[in-house]
Parts: C-alpha cells; sequence; structure tokens
C-alpha cells in the first residue's frame, strides 16, 4: 500500500517532491489528470466526477488515503466527497488545512511578521475556480478566524507553466499581484493557492515586496501529512515501489514532468 497523490496535472509534482524529501521512505502513486487539465475553468460537477474517477483509480492501486494536491479539486470536489462519497475505511485530505492549521498554530512564512503583529489582510492567489469556490474562506470561517481574504484570480498562469513559457507565466504573476494591490494596498501575507505557483515563488516575492510574509503548500502539506502519519501509520503500508500514472499521453507527460521538476520522471497510463 501506497500514500495517492491525486493532481488535474504535472503541478501536483511540486507538492510530491516536499512530500518525497520528508518522507523518503514512503511509496507514492501520483495520478495526474492530464487528460482533463486544466481544472480552472471547469465548473463544479465536472471537477468532482474527474476527481472521484482519480481517485478511485488510486483506490486500485492499494492507496486507502490520498492526498487531493489540487487547490482546484480540494476546493470544488473535497468537502463533497468527504461527505457523499469517501467509505469509511478510506481517506480523502486536501491541501487547505495544512495551510490553515499553519497559519494559526505556527507564525506566517519564513519572512513572518512577528508574533505581536495581527495578521489581518491576507490575499490570496488561486485558479479562477478555486477562487470562485470560497473554500478557504470557508474553512477560515469554520475555524472562526477572522482575517480579511482579497482573492485574486490568476487566469492564464497554469497554462503559461504548463507551455514552458516561464517569461509569460512571470508577467501575468506581475500583473494579477498589481491588480490584487488596487482592492488591498498592503497585504501582509500572500498564499500561493495553486499546485503550480511554487514555482513561481520568486516572481511573486519580488511583485509583492519584502514586507509581505508569502505562503507556498508543498512544505506545509508534507509536515502535516507527516504528523498525521504517526497518528495513523496503518495509512502507509509498505512494499509498493513508487508509481506515476497520467490519462494523458505517457511519453509527452514524462518529458514535460521531467522538465518541470527537473528530474528523471517516468509516467505509465492509468
Ligand atoms: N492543480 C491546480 C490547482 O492547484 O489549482 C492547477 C491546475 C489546474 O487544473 N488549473
Amino acid at each position: 500500500m501506497a500514500v495517492g497523490v491525486f493532481d488535474s496535472g504535472l503541478g501536483g509534482l511540486t507538492v510530491l517532491g516536499a512530500l518525497a524529501d520528508k518522507l523518503p521512505d514512503v511509496p507514492f502513486v501520483y495520478f495526474g489528470d492530464n487528460a482533463h487539465t486544466p481544472y480552472g475553468t471547469r465548473n463544479a460537477d465536472e471537477i468532482f466526477d474527474l476527481t472521484c474517477a482519480g481517485v478511485e483509480r488510486l483506490w486500485a492501486e492499494g492507496c486507502d488515503l490520498v492526498i487531493l494536491a489540487c487547490n482546484t479539486a480540494s476546493a470544488a470536489a473535497l468537502k463533497r466527497m468527504q461527505e457523499t462519497w469517501v467509505p469509511e475505511n478510506k481517506r480523502v485530505l486536501g491541501v487547505f488545512v495544512p495551510l490553515i492549521e499553519a497559519m494559526t498554530e505556527r507564525q506566517w512564512g519564513d519572512n513572518s511578521p512577528p508574533r505581536e503583529v495581527e495578521v489581518k489582510h491576507v490575499a490570496l492567489f488561486a485558479t479562477p475556480a478555486t477562487v470562485s469556490s470560497r473554500a478557504f474562506q470557508r474553512e477560515l470561517a469554520f475555524r472562526a478566524i477572522g482575517v480579511d481574504v482579497e482573492a485574486q484570480p490568476c487566469g492564464g498562469v497554469v497554462d503559461a507553466i504548463e507551455l514552458g513559457d516561464m517569461i509569460l507565466a512571470e508577467a501575468l504573476v506581475h500583473s494579477h499581484v498589481e491588480s490584487l494591490k488596487r482592492r488591498m494596498p498592503h497585504p501582509q501575507a500572500a498564499v500561493l493557492g495553486c499546485t503550480h505557483y511554487p514555482l513561481l515563488e520568486d516572481a511573486f516575492r519580488a511583485a509583492l515586496g519584502p514586507d509581505v510574509a508569502v505562503y507556498s503548500q508543498p512544505n506545509l502539506v508534507a509536515d502535516s501529512l507527516s504528523d498525521y502519519l504517526k497518528r495513523r501509520p496503518d495509512m502507509i503500508g509498505s512494499g509498493h515501489q513508487s508509481l506515476f500514472l497520467t490519462t494523458g499521453d505517457p511519453a509527452n507527460v514524462s518529458r514535460k514532468a521531467t522538465q518541470f521538476l527537473r528530474r528523471q520522471i517516468s509516467f505509465q497510463p492509468a
């Protein structure tokens, strides 16, 4: 048995990289729904159906625990899956809760404001589907965390990264940050709420300026999974090699993934 990592495409490899570094003895099975990426402009029902299909495929590989690395799937489908679809003996976890736990239990990111400064103004950068779901704000409200969130849908950024056009991706980051700053001139913290954005962390930091604490998910998700597996070691099992599955063309996806993570990755058909 291994731990499953679901993503709409390649972006979840940023999360998988942090998971593999933090938990080198845990085998992972990665499922990338490259045939249907991007999810960011799909409606909630479509995202729910596609995500359930991918999670079922991971269950078939023996992954009783699946992490939805994709923010768009976590935002649009996770709650409904947990409430109506996931059986008792399986777990599906998302990427917002680790982020929010880190916000409340630890300091903000590495350039965090001193503890006595309360963070009130938070900028969220994410896909249009994640922004319109308001899932991040709902999780904050559920935990009675009173911060003012201004969300910026970052259209075009995922596509530019997937095409390998980092110059365009960086230019889009600058324009999305400028657009957010017109509505929230002085955010204290920024959440990078999409699997692809850790690859643009420097561009976000440069556009936001040195006073903004930038929150990027991969390490937070890895810390959270490591804590969870200490409580639930039965969810790991052993004896499985890590495996990469895709609904897209394996040769093409392997080539892109190798460029994306700068290490050799070989995908198989899902
Ligand atoms: N993986 C998605 C996310 O984290 O929101 C981004 C890619 C997409 O499907 N739009």
